[in-house]
């Protein structure tokens, strides 16, 4: 967040002072002239919440006395960030904090560098559903977004000797001045033990189920405020706590120590974030997580719908949409079940009605090793009495609908089956999910249409109205608005102050894209926020870029269908060609990457020490003159994404088509006036229809192709058929990066020759090496670079979340925006 030129009311300066001074004394307990830096934040918020907690209660109270239907976003994943600069931003506050800070010899930016970053969240997932709360609340859609307060977020990355080593990142080390805790509203929630069938006087059975223990959840809520204070809407994240009766068997033992030592055992459950994106392990640990958010949310709507309706459901799937983030709060569906069956006496029809109405499925990955399934046994020691449910829906479904569709096909019935044979037998998610929801949804028109045709195609010919597609969006207020200030007052000036409610507003800019007096202006900006990263570059890494050169950036996830070793190459080669001839006229580029590996990706890891160990030479190497450099950004998260997407030229998003989702930081980038270097893959081709293919760099194959070329690649083909690619893949075998230790970087090697090149690397390289060359070209020419920047940035009103959740609430929720009342 850079200055602003806006002149600020003197008046309100004075009032935020007074409030922080006050608040530094009487609720931090110190003084301006002794008080750190983190006092001062501490203070800074507690002003800001002055104003927060008066219209969340206006907010809840509107929505209580209307009665009316809501939302509830359940995700395992909130990767929400820090807050305070959005906060003051979204309360218009932003100006005025930053000179009554001045005023006390204080930099906000620099203050604000104290919050940590919550980083409850793996990636886009996590980030999708935080950018989907700020929509939601700015909207004034009633809405709560429900999930976990793990203790540790996703791991802090260190780079060691070019490795990456984890360490615990506890965000909450010092408290979350935030959050409030809810006791009023604590949870109790069974697990484990066994089902005993019972015989009714009319001879009907029913299942009484018998845990073995019993944990406490209890709410953390977070405000999240609305864009001008409209709404302000709750996340709540539940914390587990070991409850008395904890393990009732030990208890009864007379083993008071026991139990108390079995203690931690509950508060094991909201300790930390599982750090995979992809992979999933089925360890035991994770689904009790999953059951135990889902289990606590659902008892908090019930009972929050019961204040209202008492014991009558009729109205229940009126009043509640559920959202599914993915797979992961499945288990949501046989917990809605049983609450209704086993709690409140209702039928099983009943409970079925009303279940498949109200839940619906988002789906954001393809990848088959990503798509839980969970051994029945697990489900036999945790959860008896979900699995029997499971096995229920699972019969109907089997001889109901499928059935009348394709009768007597048992290979049809066990493609669809929600019980996967085999010698472990598993619980399909996504199966459970897909049969109970209203409407499944992808998350790029791409995907959705994968996810419909190769992904459930069988469920989709029972189903055909059921498949939708939600393209992804990002809110614009942080996005934008807080992190490229400079950006916003020229929207400011062209489009009104209006364009954060209405992305489509910044259309305007598009008319001045050939004017060189606004050319100047935007490539000001954009240089500007090279200067700063440049300065942050240099104090995290020791290495000195020069901000005039090509800030060429990937950031994500490192993932192999991501193909940051696509990238790596191509710099090899740049690299190679510099010693052959380092006197030719090349932009000068600087390659810059972030990314967390999961930190059992041994791969994934290897590509991170050699982006590295690559790094490390070129950027020593005096004979390139200086042409290239190469930094890896250690502990990539959304803080520091606030500071490189602003300074990007080039956006890098090179997945192999057909794996990439969707994607969400390429809308970042696009709207920050970055040019997308790209495949035809996930929101990349939204965003090209929008900004024109002509202002981009797509290369590689298509998802048809992948599709058709996949069954009979041969990467040695590529190898031996491309002298720069052999010569670079070669390289990785020697220790030229490695002095002393050849063979340090040779399993990337390993993968795309002897493992087969799963994700076509070798197969794209000469048209992403193409790729490149145009955007080079284009780069010398400043004043067409900046009518394609200007025209990218112009053009991404469709990717504002506030149109996505538009799109949930008009097509899904069939949820209308509320009014809030002061
Ligand atoms: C191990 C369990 C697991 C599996 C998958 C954890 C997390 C995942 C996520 C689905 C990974 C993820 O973040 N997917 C991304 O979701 C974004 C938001 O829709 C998309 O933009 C990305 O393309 C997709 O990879």
């Amino acid at each position: 967040a850079t200055q602003t030129t806006a002149t600020v009311d003197k008046a309100q300066v004075k009032a935020f002072k007074e409030q922080v001074e006050k608040h530094l004394r009487t609720t931090i307990g110190t003084s301006p002239v002794k008080a750190s830096k983190l006092a001062w934040w501490q203070a800074v918020v507690a002003t800001v919440n002055e104003d927060i907690f008066g219209r969340l209660t206006d907010t809840q109270q509107t929505h209580a006395k209307n009665d009316t239907r809501a939302v509830h976003y359940l995700s395992a994943e909130f990767l929400m960030g820090r807050l305070t600069i959005n906060n003051l931003t979204n309360l218009e506050k932003f100006d005025v904090a930053r000179e009554a800070l001045k005023e006390f010899g204080l930099d906000i930016n620099e203050i604000c560098e104290e919050e940590p970053d919550m980083a409850l969240g793996n990636g886009g997932l996590g980030r999708l559903a935080a950018c989907f709360m700020d929509s939601l609340a700015t909207c004034n859609y009633p809405c709560v977004g429900y999930g976990i307060h793990y203790e540790n977020g996703l791991f802090r990355q260190e780079i060691r000797a070019g490795k990456q080593v984890e360490r615990p990142d506890s965000w909450r080390e010092y408290g979350c001045p935030w959050e409030a805790c809810r006791p009023e509203s604590v949870q109790n929630i069974p697990l484990g033990g066994y089902v005993e069938k019972q015989t009714a006087p009319d001879g009907s059975q029913c299942s009484v189920w018998h845990p073995s223990s019993m944990i406490k959840g209890v709410p953390w809520d977070i405000p999240v405020v609305g864009y001008r204070g409209s709404s302000v809407a709750i996340l709540r994240l539940w914390e587990s706590r070991s409850t008395e009766q904890f393990n009732w068997d030990v208890f009864n033992a007379g083993g008071y120590v026991d139990a108390q030592a079995e203690k931690s055992l509950a508060e094991t459950i909201s300790k930390v974030l599982y750090p995979n994106d992809s992979t999933e392990a089925g360890k035991e640990l994770r689904l009790t997580q999953q059951y135990f958010f889902c289990a606590c949310s659902l008892r908090d709507i019930l009972r929050r719908y019961k204040r209202s309706h008492h014991n009558d459901f009729s109205e229940f799937a009126a009043k509640i949409a559920i959202q599914l983030n993915d797979t992961h709060p499945t288990i949501a569906i046989p917990e809605l079940m049983r609450l209704l069956i086993d709690e409140e006496g209702l039928s099983y029809d009943q409970a079925w009605d009303i279940t498949s109405k109200t839940f619906n499925y988002t789906n954001h990955t393809l990848l088959p090793e990503a798509l839980e399934k969970w051994p029945v046994y697990i489900f036999e020691k945790l959860l008896p009495r979900h699995l029997e449910l499971i096995y229920e829906i699972n019969f109907r479904f089997l001889n109901g609908p499928v059935e009348a569709k394709w009768p007597g096909n048992n290979e049809i019935k066990s493609r669809l089956s929600i019980i996967e044979e085999g010698e472990v037998r598993k619980v399909r998610m996504a199966n459970l999910c897909v049969i109970t929801s209203e409407h499944v949804n992808g998350v790029a028109k791409i995907h959705s249409k994968l996810v419909k045709e190769n992904l459930f195609p069988d469920y989709a010919q029972l189903w055909p109205n059921k498949f939708c597609n939600v393209t992804n969006g990002v809110t614009p207020r942080r996005w934008i608005l807080s992190c490229n200030r400079g950006l916003a007052e020229l929207y400011n000036d062209v489009a009104g102050k209006d364009w954060p409610l209405d992305l489509d507003k910044c259309e305007v800019l598009k008319k001045y894209a050939d004017k060189k007096e606004y050319q100047d202006r935007f490539m000001k900006i954009k240089h500007d926020n090279k200067v700063a990263l440049a300065k942050t570059i240099k104090e995290l890494t020791g290495v000195e870029v020069d901000p005039n050169a090509m800030f060429d950036v990937q950031v994500k996830r490192l993932h192999e269908y991501k193909r940051q070793h696509l990238n790596l190459l191509y710099i090899m080669s740049l690299y190679k060609s510099l010693l052959e001839d380092p006197d030719q006229d090349i932009v000068p580029q600087v390659f810059i990457f972030g990314a967390k590996a999961a930190p059992a990706y041994t791969l994934a890891k290897d590509i991170i020490f050699a982006i590295n160990a690559v790094g490390e030479k070129i950027n020593n190497d005096l004979r390139i003159k200086g042409k290239l450099k190469v930094v890896f950004l250690p502990n990539y998260r959304v803080s520091l994404a606030e500071k490189i997407i602003p300074a990007a030229d080039i956006s890098e998003q090179i997945s192999t088509a057909g794996y990439e989702a969707s994607g969400t930081s390429n809308m970042k980038f696009s709207m920050n006036g970055a040019l997308t270097l790209g495949t035809m893959d996930g929101a990349n081709i939204e965003i090209v229809e929008q900004a024109g293919i002509e202002n981009n760099f797509i290369f590689g194959l298509s998802v048809d192709e992948v599709l058709e070329l996949k069954p009979r690649y041969n990467p040695w083909d590529y190898y031996n058929a491309d002298h720069d690619l052999k010569a670079v893949v070669d390289w990785l075998d020697s220790d030229f990066f490695t002095p002393g230790q050849p063979g340090a970087l040779s399993s990337i090697k390993t993968s795309l020759l002897n493992n087969g090149d799963p994700f076509l690397v070798l197969a794209d390289f000469a048209s992403y090496k193409e790729a490149h060359q145009r955007a080079q070209k284009l780069f010398k020419d400043k004043a067409k670079w900046a009518r394609a920047a200007m025209i990218n940035s112009a053009t991404m009103g469709i990717f504002s979340s506030d149109r996505s959740i538009r799109d949930y609430a008009e097509n899904i929720w069939t949820l209308r925006s509320q009014i809030v009342k002061k």
